[in-house]
């Protein structure tokens, strides 16, 4: 499942240095010689990947960024100091082009990679540069070259493993928001979630995957009825799909074939993907209610079910075994 993450920046790399007019001043050393040093070179805007970084939020609240100027030159013949490069950090898999052209500058794929976007002017020339045989003592000296300054599109593609899908209300937010450190509205209503929610789970290796909580399926959402529809269509790419029912409602068995009959009937191959069908809310039904479902299930198949409940924090520990299992497989 992909999402894509935008945004626009304008960078400028730092100008070079002055490079300056001075002379020789010794004792004893009459008339002496140029001594004006060169400009330092201006800072460069380098871009580096960065693993913690999950979206391109950063760069929605600062839209300008600058490095910094090299210094002039110094009397005899000192150049002036570089200026600082810029690191700004970005995630993995964030993308870097010319906003004019679409040229792409690079694409930035594993933690710690870099990419310089914009380089610093050159400092200018002292006057110790221009001596000749003509000129024993000239004045002359270059400025400071401006940095690159770029109109940059960012974008990031990001790549959700894992599908948390269901019916409307099922509690597909609140699962995302106890498993990550997403934060999803949740209410009592259907149809709270819009847009798809992602959030980083780590796996017991350290490495983080991303899950996504998907606006809730109805039935009709593979022939475009509902919020879902859409998102059908980005589920394609996920591994592996969490099926989420509401053990308390009416008729869960009824609920999944809502759901199993839209995976069929959307194509795609989405019905055979690797799922996990899971009960939640199960602290709301009682021991008798738990056993008939449990049997009915049986009869449908023997592949297992999972009972959970968000809320409580109950299962959730076997529930995240057998997601990496299957992920491993
Ligand atoms: N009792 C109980 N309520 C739960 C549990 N998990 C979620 N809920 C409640 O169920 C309601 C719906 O939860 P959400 O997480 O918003 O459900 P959703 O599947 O994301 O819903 P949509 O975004 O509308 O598709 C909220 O009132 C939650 O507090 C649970 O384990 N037990
Ligand atoms: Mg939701």
């Amino acid at each position: 499942m992909q999402f894509i993450d935008q945004a626009q920046v304008k960078v400028r790399a730092g100008r070079g240095g002055d490079g300056i007019v001075a002379f020789r001043r010794e004792k004893y050393v009459p008339a002496g010689g140029p001594a004006g040093g060169d400009g330092g070179n201006g800072g460069k805007i380098v871009f580096k990947a960065d693993a913690n970084l999950q979206t391109l939020l950063d760069f929605k609240f600062k839209q300008l960024f600058v490095a910094q100027d090299g210094r002039r030159g110094g009397p005899s013949k000192c150049t002036g100091a570089s200026g600082k490069d810029l690191v700004l950090k970005v995630p993995c898999g964030t993308e870097v082009r010319d906003l004019e052209t679409g040229i792409i500058f690079g694409d930035l794929q594993d933690h710690g990679e870099t990419l310089v976007v914009a380089f610093g002017g050159n400092g200018g020339l002292g006057n110790a540069h221009f001596l000749s045989n003509r000129n024993r003592a000239p004045e002359k000296f270059t400025e400071g070259i401006d940095g690159e300054e770029w109109l940059l599109h960012l974008e990031l593609k990001l790549l959700a493993e894992v599908g948390i899908i269901g019916l409307p209300n099922a509690g597909k937010s609140t699962l995302i928001s106890v498993l990550s450190s997403a934060r999803p509205k949740i209410a009592d209503y259907p149809f709270t979630t819009l847009i798809p929610n992602l959030g980083v789970v780590r796996k017991p290796n350290g490495d983080g995957t991303v899950f996504a909580d998907i606006p809730g399926l109805i039935e009709g959402a593979s022939k475009g009825i509902g919020l879902g529809h859409d998102f059908l269509r980005h589920i394609e790419r996920t591994k592996l799909l969490i099926h989420l029912v509401d053990a308390s409602s009416l008729d869960p068995i009824k609920d999944i074939e809502i759901i199993e009959k839209e995976l069929d009937s959307y194509g795609h191959g989405l019905i055979d993907r690797p799922r996990i069908v899971v009960f939640n809310k199960k602290e709301l039904i009682d021991s008798k209610l738990l056993g008939n479902l449990t049997e009915r299930l049986q009869e449908r198949s023997k592949n297992g079910y999972l009972y959970i409940s968000a809320v409580m924090n109950q299962g959730l520990g076997t529930l995240m075994n057998k997601i990496w299992k299957k992920l491993e497989s």
